[in-house]
């Protein structure tokens, strides 16, 4: 593993492949507004799930941008899935990081508040919402730094999970430049 560390009780790492066949308790979901499904990410969750996590979806009815709700994981190798609505990019001045700083918050305590101890995430909104990944990566690991000084050992290990190498790169490079200090690097 190529990215790996320990920082007040949790284990923060980095996979390269396709989250629906990842073994965790949380998988994170970068959902749209109305949780009816969609492309991407969302497309390959609900097509490994199964048909009971849009019943869910439809019953909860909706999720604002930044925010996140859990149902089922279905046939899924968790426990539940966390839909989060990441923003869509639109150049960086429509508060895009804040709202997706949000995200990661918002998933992260619901995670932890619901004792699921360790959390799979995909890169939020830099597919179909165009968000570039180098700032993404960033927000993304500043926010979990941020989560595990806030809440320390509340989640035993969050795994970014990446789908493609370039991907991989930027939140690898993110994770080196947010956690300098700590230890529990394997390269
Ligand atoms: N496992 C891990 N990562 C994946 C997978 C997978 N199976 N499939 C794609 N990715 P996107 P967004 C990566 O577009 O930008 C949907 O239609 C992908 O390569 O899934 O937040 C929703 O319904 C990219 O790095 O999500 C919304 O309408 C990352 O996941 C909209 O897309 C995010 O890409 C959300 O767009």
């Amino acid at each position: 593993m190529l990215g790996l560390r320990h920082y007040r009780g949790t284990a923060v790492d980095l996979f390269q492949g396709d989250i629906t066949s990842f073994v965790c308790d949380a998988m994170v979901n970068a959902a749209n507004t109305s949780l009816r499904g969609g492309g991407g990410v969302d497309g390959a969750i609900h097509r490994a799930g199964g048909p009971s996590i849009l019943e869910e979806c439809e019953r909860i009815g909706g999720c604002e941008t930044g925010q996140a709700v859990a149902t089922t994981a279905g046939r899924l190798p968790a426990k539940k899935v966390i839909h989060t609505v990441g923003p869509i990019w639109r150049g960086g001045h429509e508060r895009e990081a804040e709202r997706l700083q949000s995200c990661y918050q918002s998933s992260l305590h619901l995670a932890a508040a619901s004792n699921l101890l360790h959390v799979a995430i995909p890169s939020i909104s830099t597919g179909i919402y165009g968000y570039p990944v180098a700032e993404a990566a960033k927000v993304a690991m500043q926010t979990i730094r941020s989560f595990c000084d806030d809440r320390p050992q509340a989640l035993r290990r969050i795994t970014m999970v990446l789908f493609d190498s370039e991907t991989y790169k930027a939140y690898q490079k993110a994770l080196f430049a947010c956690f300098p200090e700590a230890e529990g690097d394997e390269t």
